[in-house]
């Protein structure tokens, strides 16, 4: 057993997220045809949950955890290194949007632990002159590694606070030599349904079509905010959090940051998403946090902070343009319609 069970499993994720849209990205799958009765409930995972929000400092240890997550070397980005206060670490590690291991927020945690991230491969190809593959070593060697606070903000109305691990996007596209004639740059998801038992039951991993797709436009990727993770809180990444290597950009949603990487092309053309594709009319391309654009479903204007303390201490919080970034990236969008763009 992954994770320390309680009496306490009929206590509802409905009960432990204060949103009231808690449930929003499942209902939508059940519009789509897929009956919210067919959705996993696992009350195991829910148990998890409840030990994870509960003040018993003891609860949902890591005890009885199988993947290893090694110790990075790295330096230390001072301009970023002031956000506070950080996410405990128990809960970047046990609360997780990862619907190849499941759509509960507990499933990542406990059906990700056997995932396998030796041997990997990382290739970079399209429009570059020099396309290249990287395995597991290059990805945590090659690049110099920095640790960078972030917000991260889920479109579902929640947030963390996170040291990640890891080097810019950029750093890694310089040394493909892109071509003139690249304008986005498309992420692609391992697919593998041995492993991900999401990707082999439509009914786990939400009815989507695998593998998990992103991109971002050519400049966006090439902003020093954008991020290559392999690692946080020190080590490297849980399962969970998409190892050995996944995309951190701060300044978007939370699903634009793709987990698990093994390809990445550059195109001429702008690629479709993996949320644009399910409902164009809720999630689409750009995906920039705006407290002024709402969810056709939800306000975007606040949102739950996931700090110490359980899930009624949980503060909410009034949601910054760009998520507080936007020194860094307004600029991009100048002549943007970003309520349309959305
Ligand atoms: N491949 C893949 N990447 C993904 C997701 C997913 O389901 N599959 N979920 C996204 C969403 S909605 C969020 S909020 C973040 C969550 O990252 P975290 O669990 O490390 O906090 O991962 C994103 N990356
Ligand atoms: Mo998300």
């Amino acid at each position: 057993m992954l994770i320390k069970k309680t009496k306490k499993s009929q206590l509802k994720e409905s009960q432990l997220t204060s949103e009231t849209h808690y449930l929003d990205r499942r209902s939508l799958l059940k519009k789509l045809g897929l009956g919210l009765a067919s959705l996993p409930f696992i009350p195991s995972a829910q148990a998890g949950l409840f030990d994870l929000f509960s003040n018993d400092p003891s609860a949902a240890d890591n005890s009885g955890l199988i993947f290893q997550r090694e110790k990075l070397t790295y330096s230390s980005h001072p301009r970023y290194q002031l956000l506070k206060p950080l996410t405990p670490e128990k809960k970047i590690l046990q609360y997780n949007n990862f619907y190849e291991f499941g759509t509960g927020k507990a499933d990542p945690f406990e059906y990700g632990q056997q995932f396998k991230v030796k041997p990997w491969s990382l290739t970079i190809d399209g429009l570059v002159d020099k396309p290249i593959t990287l395995n597991y070593e290059d990805l945590l060697k090659r690049f110099d590694i920095e640790e960078r606070f972030y917000r991260m903000r889920c479109v579902e109305g929640w947030s963390m606070n996170i040291p990640w691990l890891g080097f810019t996007l950029a750093t890694l596209l310089k040394s493909v030599s892109v071509q003139s004639g690249a304008k986005y740059v498309h992420f692609e998801t391992l697919h593998d349904e041995q492993q991900m038992r999401g990707q082999a039951s439509r009914r786990i991993g939400g009815s989507i079509d695998y593998p998990y797709v992103e991109a971002l436009r050519l400049d966006e990727a090439m902003n020093p905010l954008t991020l290559l993770s392999v690692g946080l809180y020190g080590k490297t990444l849980a399962p969970q959090n998409g190892a050995p290597i996944r995309l951190v950009v701060p300044w978007k949603y939370g699903f634009k940051g793709i987990k698990s990487i093994v390809r990445i092309t550059l195109t001429d053309k702008q690629p479709l998403n993996t949320w644009k594709k399910i409902a164009h009319s809720e999630y689409g391309f750009y995906a920039n946090v705006n407290p002024n654009v709402d969810h056709p479903r939800w306000s975007q204007a606040s949102e739950r902070f996931i700090g110490e303390g359980n899930v009624f201490a949980q503060t909410r919080k009034d949601t910054l343009m760009f998520n507080g970034y936007g020194d860094e990236v307004a600029h991009l969008y100048k002549n943007l319609d970003l309520t349309r763009n959305y």
